[in-house]
């Protein structure tokens, strides 16, 4: 059955102009974009996004991090895309994602309390319908 993910492009990939690039390699790995937006997030919105987080030393910074600027969100569909996107993102640190993914080619630490590593995308199919549902109500 085909997925669905929701893919962010988060605010340091959209303030250095990597959105396209970004979209370009979800498009040209044969995925499809079915929804896409660029949106403000608010603080309700990230609470619920990453809940899991909450009361984890990185949680505020990551939350004003996000706030920082608009986010593209996305909905993305394809089979097995929800690993597929994962794998194409890379590992949570950019600096040591691998080459060839979107955090080890176009991210870097940048000395900050956050990891600012330019994509998010769902890791399991409950997770994407929640999170699909907290960004496209
Ligand atoms: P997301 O959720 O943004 O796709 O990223 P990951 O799945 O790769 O990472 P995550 O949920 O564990 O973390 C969410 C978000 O928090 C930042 N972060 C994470 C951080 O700044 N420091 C940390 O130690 C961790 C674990 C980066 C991504």
């Amino acid at each position: 059955m085909t997925q669905r993910t929701l893919v962010l492009v988060k605010p340091d990939g959209v303030q250095r102009g990597l959105t396209g690039q970004i979209l370009a390699r979800i498009e040209a790995k044969g995925y499809t974009l079915a929804q896409l937006e660029l949106v403000n997030a608010t603080r309700e919105i990230l609470e619920q996004h990453y809940e899991e987080h909450q009361g984890k030393p990185f949680f505020e910074p990551l939350v004003e991090f996000m706030l920082s600027g608009p986010v593209v969100a996305a909905v993305v569909e394809g089979d097995r895309v929800i690993e597929g996107f994962r794998s194409l993102a890379g590992a949570t640190e950019p600096t040591t994602a691998a080459p060839g993914t979107i955090r080890g080619d176009l991210g870097r630490d940048w000395g900050e309390k956050v990891q600012k590593n330019l994509v998010h995308g769902s890791d399991s199919p409950e997770s994407a319908e929640r999170e699909i549902g907290i960004w496209f109500s």
